[in-house]
């Protein structure tokens, strides 16, 4: 009988600290300095540290990025904190390939996962471990920390969604995440517009 060669994998996501190990992976970080005019409370903003440190991202792309058929797998850490009332939140992003979906999945903390359609419908979904989130085609989706520890969710989407930002940056998000009276609650406001 001919014995097949068992590789290792190059990439591993370590359960003990949840980082992605192995090569090539994709770190990115993304500070206070980094997310202006996300957020509602500009004065709050401007009076905290902007080299605080809000969330990264670690992701393996084994393939080129906009290679149609592939997947990329990330991880995301959001840090406990709020800018005012409003929790630390992703930058939030439809896909360039605007009907490319994603999953997400609950890892480690308590979150919400923040959702828009194209009319501008918003909605949410609580995050916690083993919670499993199906991002459908044209949906804006981003990610707040609601608790007091790190927030980590781990994801899979296309190698050709890409993000589109603008969107987001430009029109915001049609409802925020704040904390009143100690409970995370989702609050309609076009104060982009
Ligand atoms: C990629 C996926 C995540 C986010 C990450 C950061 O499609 O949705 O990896 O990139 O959570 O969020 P953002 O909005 O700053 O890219
Ligand atoms: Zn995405």
């Amino acid at each position: 009988m001919k014995q097949l060669e068992i590789i290792k994998p190059t990439v591993e996501f370590r359960l003990i600290d949840y980082h992605l190990t192995g090569a090539p992976i994709i770190n990115q970080t993304r500070k206070l300095k980094d997310l202006s005019k996300i957020f509602k409370d500009v004065k709050a903003f401007y009076k905290m540290d902007s080299e605080t440190l809000t969330y990264t991202v670690q992701a393996w792309q084994p393939i080129p990025e906009g290679t149609p058929g592939g997947l990329f797998f990330g991880t995301s850490t959001i840090m406990p904190g709020k800018v005012g009332d409003e929790y630390f939140m992703t930058k939030g992003h439809f896909h360039a390939q605007s009907q490319s979906a994603e999953f997400y999945w609950g890892v480690r903390g308590k979150g919400t996962l923040i959702l828009m359609d194209r009319t501008r419908k918003t909605w949410a979904e609580e995050i916690y471990p083993v919670s499993l989130h199906y991002i459908g085609a044209h949906i804006a989706h981003r990610l707040a920390n609601t608790g007091i520890e790190n927030l980590i969710v781990s994801a899979c989407w296309p190698s050709d969604a890409g993000h589109d930002y603008e969107e987001i940056a430009v029109n915001g998000f049609s409802a925020r995440l704040l904390e009143i009276n100690g409970n995370a609650v989702l609050v309609e406001s076009n104060d982009h517009q």
